[in-house]
């Protein structure tokens, strides 16, 4: 056993009666309510879910294992000479709690670097689809199509015990997050290289890994670092997260649920809004036809695409009631390093001009910027100009979160999730017995 799965035994040994006694001794303690309002209106801050992996405050923004994102990029080791840490350092982040140290992380490196070879199938599937596919729909078969190398698959039908599930589930995690960007830098090669795929190199770590396949040079190891490390977990209620801890409940794998969380990522209200945002923003270049965009254009522009009854993409959160820290990191990161690129400019002017006209418009209950108003224009700047493929990104760096996730699951031996539902007739009969009326 390697001594960071001898670290994670260690610790669930620890957290497994934690859980019992909350179950047996406090059961019956109620946590929230469930009114009718939040019911139909998607159960929006209704505390019914657990994790320690990470936990988001409206108002504070993420925090990893309990430390805020600035402390995360302080503390994690970075590779020599890099601005930015590990990924493989929040990998071990997010499944321990612990900060690792040199050693610790330097081994984490090497045996992460080992399990990244993508069997040749997986790559033939991914030939196999139409040149017009979008990106996530190849990345969630290709992750589909690896099931049949999940470990937890082959002991569960073996017969293993319950307490041991975690195992499996743990290699397979390591197994799938370790080919991720192999597979992604595939697809990206497919679709907008004519199929030139650059090798993996086992020597690099796995943000200079990424970079080096997709043919950038530096700094867009940190490039990748920066967004994996931020997109890796924002607690367990969002669409990805809940997908993949829905789907595992029914003890599906990590290669299931995972692929499951990408068709969830997929969509234009979660994670595609990064990819909506780039569409937005050159709608509104080529209509400006080389013009520098003023506020009052802006303005206009902003107004013209909530009057049409469209949503305003990166902008708005179902929890934050602030900026997204992750967009002000990578704010930075962009003032940094491309404070004159054009469309960082625009984004920039977004940032001043869209909060004040959602709060006049008086709907959204958050007017600030999310994650998805800055990453892609990062992306932009350092040459994938390909929109579409963002999301494929930012599925890479959430299932870091989902695996962690998905291995303590099954360590607390978290049960298949199953919630009643109601009919329509039975909440208008809860609704008149409640405020003792004949008639709605
Ligand atoms: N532009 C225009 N209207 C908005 C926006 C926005 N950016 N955000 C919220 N609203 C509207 C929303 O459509 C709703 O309208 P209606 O009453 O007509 O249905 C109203 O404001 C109230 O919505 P909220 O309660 O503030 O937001 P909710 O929790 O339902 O949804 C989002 C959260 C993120 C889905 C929503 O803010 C949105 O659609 N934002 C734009 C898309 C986006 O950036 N998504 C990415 C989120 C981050 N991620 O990576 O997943
Ligand atoms: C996320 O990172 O999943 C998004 O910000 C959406 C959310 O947290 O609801």
């Amino acid at each position: 056993m390697t001594d960071l799965k001898q670290k994670l035994k260690g610790k669930i040994d620890n957290w497994r009666p934690r859980i019992t006694k909350l179950v047996e001794e406090y059961g019956d303690v109620v946590v929230d309510e469930v009114t009718i309002e939040k019911l139909i209106g998607g159960m929006r801050d209704l505390n019914c879910l657990i994790t320690d992996i990470s936990n988001l405050d409206p108002n504070e923004g993420i925090r990893y294992r309990d430390y805020t994102l600035p402390e995360v990029f302080a503390k994690l080791p970075k590779p020599k000479g890099a601005e930015m840490p590990y990924v493989e350092g929040v990998i071990y982040l997010l499944l321990t709690g612990d900060i690792p140290n040199e050693q610790e992380i330097t081994d984490f490196v090497d045996e992460f670097a080992q399990r990244r070879i993508v069997p040749d199938y997986v790559y033939e599937v991914i030939d196999a689809f139409p040149p017009q596919s979008h990106p996530m729909a190849i990345f969630s078969a290709a992750l589909l199509t690896m099931h049949r190398e999940s470990l937890f698959s082959k002991k569960y039908h073996q017969g293993i015990s319950k307490k041991e599930y975690w195992d499996p589930m743990y290699e397979d995690s390591l197994n799938l997050l370790a080919k991720l960007p192999e597979i992604a830098a595939y697809i990206y090669a497919k679709l907008y290289r004519n199929g030139k795929f650059i090798k993996s190199n086992p020597n690099l770590d796995m943000g200079a890994n990424f970079a080096h396949m997709m043919g950038i040079p530096a700094p867009y190891d940190d490039v990748s670092r920066l967004h994996f490390i931020l997109h890796a977990d924002h607690e367990s209620g969002n669409v990805s997260a809940h997908t993949a801890h829905l789907v595992g409940s029914s003890l599906s794998d990590v290669y299931l649920s995972t692929s499951a969380m990408i068709n969830g990522l997929a969509g234009p209200l979660h994670g595609l809004a990064n990819q909506e945002v780039l569409i937005w923003l050159h709608e509104f270049v080529k209509k400006l036809d080389g013009q520098e965009p003023t506020e009052e254009a802006i303005r206009e522009q902003v107004w013209k695409t909530l009057k049409a009854g469209q949503v305003i993409p990166g902008f708005g959160h179902a929890v934050l009631r602030i900026t997204d820290p992750r967009y002000m990191i990578q704010r930075e990161f962009s003032l940094k390093h491309m404070p004159e690129d054009e469309l960082f400019k625009y984004v920039n002017l977004l940032f001043k001009v869209v909060p004040p006209i959602l709060i006049e418009q008086g709907k959204a209950k958050n007017p600030w910027p999310n994650v998805d108003a800055q990453s892609g224009v990062i992306q932009w700047h350092y040459g994938v100009k390909e929109y579409d493929f963002y999301t494929v990104l930012f599925g890479i760096g959430r299932a870091i979160g989902i695996s962690a996730n998905l291995v303590w699951d099954r360590a607390l031996q978290y049960p298949l999730e199953r919630p009643k539902s109601l009919t329509t007739e039975m909440l208008e009969k809860i609704a008149m017995c409640k405020k003792g009326v004949d008639k709605l």
